[in-house]
C-alpha cells in the first residue's frame, strides 16, 4: 500500500502533530504500521508552534528536552543555548519531521471534533472538523497537557478596541510593540517570560497580577562547542540518569532536609540552586520542601528575600513576594530579568489583589482603584490543562458512554494510559501520569514506547483490543490522590488541581511518585501480561500492526 492512500480501516490514529504525536508516528511507522496523524496546526511543532509570544523558551535544558530516540539526531543537531527559544525549538521540531520523513502521515489544519468506538469490530471512527471520517484500531491522543489556551470570561473583553492577544495562541506576524502601551494580565511562566521582553520594546507596560508567583534566574547562556561535544560523548549515560531521577531534570538529587543542616549549610544550598539557574532547583536543595511547611518557608523566605534585593520601590517588591501557597506548589518559573524589569521607568505592577479587576473597557483595563489605557492587552492567563484538550473532543466509549461524564468528576485511567470502558484509545502524557511533573521529553518517549509495545503484543498475540480493568483504575486513582496528599501541593490552588478553570473538579492530575518509579511500575504491568488491563480478540481478526 502506497503512503498517500487512506485505507478503509487503518491501524492508527494519533491526535496531534507536536513532540508526542511525531515521535508516536515514527515509532507506529517503523513498525510498518498504517498511521494517520491529524492537527489542527497548519505545521509541526504543538506547544512551540502555538506558543510564539516574545520571551517563549523552554525551561528545561534544550540538551536534555530533545529526543534521545535517534543517536544520530541526537549528534547533528547543535543547541545554540542552554535554553532554547521557541524559534529554534521549532525548528527542531521540523528537522525531525523532514528528517525521518513525518510530514506525508500528516494531515494539518484539521481538528479531530469526535470519536466513536464499535465494540463489534474494535476499532474507533474519528470524525474532523472538515466533516471526514477516519476508522483506526487504535486512537493515540497526542493532544498535550497545556494545549488548550483558557481565556478568561473578563467583562468588557468585547467592548475594548484594541487586539487581545493570548500567549498560548500568539499571532504568527511579528506583532510590534515599539512606542505601544502594553497591558499584561497573568503573572505565571508566560508572562513572566514575555514581561522583560516586551518591555524592551514597549513605551509603557503595566501588569495586572493577581497571584505573585515564585520565579528564579535562568541563567541563559550559549552552549559552546566543546561543552556540547563533552554531553554528546556521553548522551546515552545522561540520557539514562535523567530517565531514572524524580523528574527527568538535570539537577542534583538531595539526601538531607532542611532542618537537619545549620543555617549557613541551607543558606549556602539555596544561594547555589539560585545561581544554577535550574527549574525546581530551589525546592531541589533538600528532600523536604514539598512535605514540609517549615522546610518550605525557609526556602520560600529565601527567595522572597532575593525579590527585596532586586526590585527597588519597596512597596512593589512587597506585592511581588509571593505568600499564601507554599513555594513549588504553583509550577516555579525561570526568567530572564523579571524582577529587575519592575525596576524600569516604563513598567508598572497592579496588584489585582489590592484592587480587583473590574472589566476591560474601551480603552484598556478597569480596575477598583483606576482605569489603565493601553493599546494593546496581553493575556498571559494560562490552559485548560490535562484534561482540556481531551474532554474538547466528544468521545465515545463502549455503550456509547461519554468521557466526559466519565470524567465528570475528574479524570479516572489506569496509569494514566486508558480509561475503562475505552478500549484501545491511549493518551500520552494523560493525566495522573508525571505529565507536567516532569521533563515532557522524559515521559513522552517512554509512554510512546509503553504503547507502540502494547500495540506491538497485541499484534503479535493475535488480540484486537485492551481496556483497562475498573479495579486497575480505582486503585491507580486513589494511589495518584494518597501521593498528592502526602505533599503540600493540595494547599495551593493551582492549574495541576483544575483550580484556574471555573466549576473544573479539583482532583491533582500529575502523578508525583517519579518517572523513574513510574516507568518501572509501567514496565512491570507489562511484563507481566499488561496486569491490570483485559486483553482480547474479535473472533475473524487479522492484526496488522
Ligand atoms: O499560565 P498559568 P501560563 N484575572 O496558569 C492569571 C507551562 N509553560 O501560560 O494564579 C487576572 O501558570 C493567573 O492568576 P492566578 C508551564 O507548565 C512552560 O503562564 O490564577 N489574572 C496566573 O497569574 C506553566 O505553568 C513554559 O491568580 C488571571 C496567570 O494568569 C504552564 O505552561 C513557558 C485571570 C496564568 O498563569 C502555564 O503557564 C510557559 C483573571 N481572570 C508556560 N485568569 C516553559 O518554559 C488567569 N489569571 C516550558
Amino acid at each position: 500500500m502506497s503512503d498517500t492512500e487512506h485505507p478503509a480501516v487503518i491501524d492508527a490514529v494519533v491526535v496531534g502533530a507536536g513532540l508526542a504525536g511525531l515521535y508516536q508516528l515514527y515509532r507506529l511507522r517503523e513498525r510498518g504500521a498504517r498511521v494517520r496523524v491529524l492537527e489542527a496546526g497548519d505545521d509541526v511543532g504543538g506547544t512551540w508552534y502555538w506558543n510564539r509570544y516574545p520571551g517563549a523558551r523552554c525551561d528545561i535544558e534544550s540538551m536534555a528536552y530533545s529526543y534521545s530516540f535517534s543517536s544520530e539526531l541526537e549528534q547533528e543537531w547543535e543547541w545554540s543555548e542552554r535554553y532554547a527559544g521557541q524559534p529554534e525549538l521549532l525548528r527542531y521540531i521540523r528537522h525531525v519531521a523532514d528528517r525521518f520523513g513525518l510530514r506525508r502521515h500528516i494531515t494539518f489544519g484539521t481538528s479531530v471534533t469526535r470519536a466513536v468506538y464499535d465494540s463489534r469490530t474494535h476499532t474507533w471512527t474519528v470524525t474532523t472538523d472538515g466533516g471526514e471520517e477516519v476508522t483506526a484500531r487504535f486512537v493515540v491522543m497526542a493532544t498535550g497537557c497545556l494545549s488548550r489556551a483558557s481565556v478568561p470570561d473578563l467583562p468588557g473583553l468585547d467592548d475594548y478596541r484594541g487586539p487581545v492577544l493570548h500567549t498560548g495562541r500568539w499571532p504568527h506576524e511579528e506583532v510590534d510593540f515599539t512606542g505601544r502601551r502594553v497591558a499584561v494580565i497573568g503573572t505565571g511562566s508566560s508572562g513572566i517570560q514575555a514581561i522583560p521582553v516586551i518591555a524592551g520594546q514597549a513605551a509603557e507596560v503595566t501588569v495586572f497580577q493577581r497571584t505573585p508567583n515564585f520565579s528564579f534566574p535562568a541563567r541563559n547562556r550559549p552552549i559552546g562547542r566543546r561543552e556540547s561535544a563533552e554531553r554528546k560523548a556521553n548522551y546515552a549515560e545522561f540520557r539514562a540518569w535523567l530517565r531514572a531521577t524524580p523528574v527527568g531534570i538535570p539537577r542534583p538529587l538531595p539526601e538531607r532536609g532542611a532542618l537537619e543542616v545549620t543555617a549557613r549549610e541551607r543558606e549556602a544550598a539555596y544561594q547555589s540552586a539560585w545561581d544554577a539557574g535550574v527549574l525546581g532547583g530551589i525546592q531541589a536543595s533538600f528532600n523536604d520542601t514539598l512535605t514540609n511547611r517549615q522546610a518550605n518557608d525557609l526556602a520560600a523566605e529565601f527567595v522572597r528575600a532575593k525579590i527585596r534585593q532586586i526590585v527597588d520601590d519597596p512597596e512593589t517588591a512587597a506585592a511581588l513576594c509571593p505568600t499564601g501557597f507554599p513555594l513549588g506548589t504553583k509550577r516555579p518559573c525561570l526568567d530572564t530579568d523579571y524582577y529587575a524589569t519592575f525596576n524600569l521607568p516604563h513598567v508598572r505592577l497592579v496588584d489585582l489583589r489590592r484592587s480587583p479587576l473590574v472589566s476591560l473597557t474601551e480603552r484598556g483595563v478597569r480596575t477598583t482603584g483606576a482605569e489603565y489605557e493601553a493599546d494593546a492587552v496581553v493575556l498571559a492567563t494560562g490552559f485548560d490543562a490535562m484534561t482540556g484538550a481531551l474532554r474538547a473532543v466528544d468521545i465515545r466509549g463502549r455503550d456509547g458512554a461519554a468521557l466526559n461524564e466519565v470524567w465528570a468528576a475528574g479524570p479516572r485511567n489506569h496509569l494514566g494510559l486508558l480509561t475503562a470502558g475505552f478500549p484501545n484509545l491511549f493518551t500520552v502524557t494523560g493525566p495522573l501520569s508525571p505529565s507536567v511533573l516532569s521533563n515532557m521529553l522524559i515521559s513522552i518517549e517512554q509512554h510512546v514506547d509503553w504503547i507502540t509495545d502494547c500495540i506491538g503484543h497485541l499484534g503479535d498475540h493475535g488480540l484486537t483490543e485492551i481496556d483497562a480493568t475498573v479495579e486497575a483504575q480505582d486503585a491507580w486513582v486513589r494511589h495518584v490522590a494518597e501521593l498528592a496528599a502526602g505533599t503540600l501541593y493540595p494547599e495551593a490552588a493551582s492549574w495541576y488541581q483544575g483550580a484556574n478553570i471555573p466549576g473544573k473538579p479539583r482532583v491533582f492530575m500529575p502523578y508525583l511518585g517519579g518517572v523513574g518509579a513510574y516507568r518501572e511500575e509501567c514496565d512491570a504491568v507489562a511484563a507481566a501480561g499488561y496486569r491490570g488491563f483485559t486483553l482480547s480478540r474479535l473472533p475473524d481478526a487479522h492484526p496488522t500492526a
